[in-house]
């Protein structure tokens, strides 16, 4: 059973000093810091960015920064439990709000972490990867997989807002963050691999095996998304769909995972305590959630976050799709993702 642990005020004076002249610590009375019992003891709060707040800030940006002196022009979605300027919103999740104005371009890098774009309001915007132009239409979910040059652009006559999900965190912690800078990418002249090779679930292209690609698809249509949600949603409560790697079935990504949510108006949805982080996007819809006792009243997109073991229940007052952002498939690499009933 727990036993209370030996504090440092036990210790004589002279045995401390000692220890830290030696460059150690003595690790019982910080025992339950690094290990707490039966659960994790987050740092993280919940986090709710209302999109009303941020566009005229984003704009703003716009008229201060010019592009060129941005690299990209980015919000940060800072945790309430770190602090503003924290790059992260979880443990393992960073987010941002990033602009994009009409002409402007956004110069082709490369870096470890992984990245995904979920857009929020404009048209006309693409990213590139890896020489494949991926338009950006509200609601798609576009990956930029670690390793992978990425550049974007912007075609249309108004501003452009997505949300960028990294798993920087973890890279950062690592010390395995950086990045390499170069042009801007030749475009294939190609619709991408969505619009071609992917059009209908459950069919993919006959090739070699050997010559499949890590990233097969790398963006989903929110256009396809929002259909399927609403079949299953006709069918049943709360409608929940995994983003999967359309040859093999995995996670899109090695260690975020995501899904699509659709919560028909009226409907509530309490799902088990995960050991995941998460944070919700709303694409759109009204309603609140309840996260560990606190309500978060959000709207069309929104943004909000649940520290790991979260008491979560959703509610929708109208029909709502949301995106899920979380860590699972980085959890069951290591083998810890665990649920608990309520
Ligand atoms: C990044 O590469 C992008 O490519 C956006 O749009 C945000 C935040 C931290 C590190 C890299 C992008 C980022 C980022």
């Amino acid at each position: 059973m727990s036993q209370q642990l030996g504090t440092l005020d036990d210790l004589p004076q002279d045995y401390r000093d000692d220890m830290t002249k030696a460059g150690v610590a003595p690790l019982w009375p910080m025992m339950r810091n690094v290990l707490p019992h039966g659960q994790p003891q987050p740092v993280t709060k919940t986090g709710h960015w209302k999109f009303d707040k941020l566009r005229p800030l984003l704009l703003r940006a716009g008229e201060l920064t010019p592009v060129e002196k941005a690299e990209r022009r980015v919000l940060v979605l800072s945790d309430p439990g770190r602090g503003t300027g924290a790059m992260q919103a979880t443990s393992s999740i960073y987010l941002g709000m990033q602009l994009l104005l009409p002409g402007e371009t956004a110069p082709a890098h490369v870096h470890t972490p992984s990245a995904v774009r979920i857009m929020v309001e404009g048209t006309g915007a693409y990213t590139v990867v890896d020489g494949e132009r991926l338009p950006m239409e509200e609601g798609d979910l576009v990956l930029t997989p670690g390793g992978e040059w990425h550049d974007h652009g912007h075609d249309g006559d108004n501003p452009v807002i997505w949300l960028d999900a990294l798993d920087l965190p973890l890279f950062v912690y690592l010390e395995g963050s950086y990045a390499k800078e170069g042009p801007l990418q030749a475009q294939r002249n190609r619709p991408d691999a969505s619009q071609v090779e992917y059009l209908a679930a459950g069919l993919a292209p006959t090739r070699s095996r050997v010559s499949a690609r890590k990233y097969p698809m790398m963006r989903y249509p929110w256009a396809r998304t929002e259909p399927a949600l609403r079949a299953m949603a006709a069918h049943g409560e709360v409608a929940e769909l995994d983003y999967v790697n359309p040859e093999t079935g995995a996670d899109v990504l090695p260690t975020m995972g995501f899904t699509a949510m659709m919560l028909g108006s009226g409907d509530t949805d309490t799902p088990p305590l995960r050991s995941t982080s998460s944070a919700f996007h709303v694409i759109k819809g009204k309603g609140h959630s309840i996260i560990n006792g606190h309500k978060i009243e959000w709207t069309n997109k929104d943004t909000f976050t649940a520290p790991v073991f979260s008491e979560i229940t959703h509610h929708a007052e109208e029909d709502s799709f949301l995106i899920r952002v979380h860590d699972r498939p980085l959890q069951d690499r290591l083998g810890y993702y665990e649920e608990r009933s309520r």
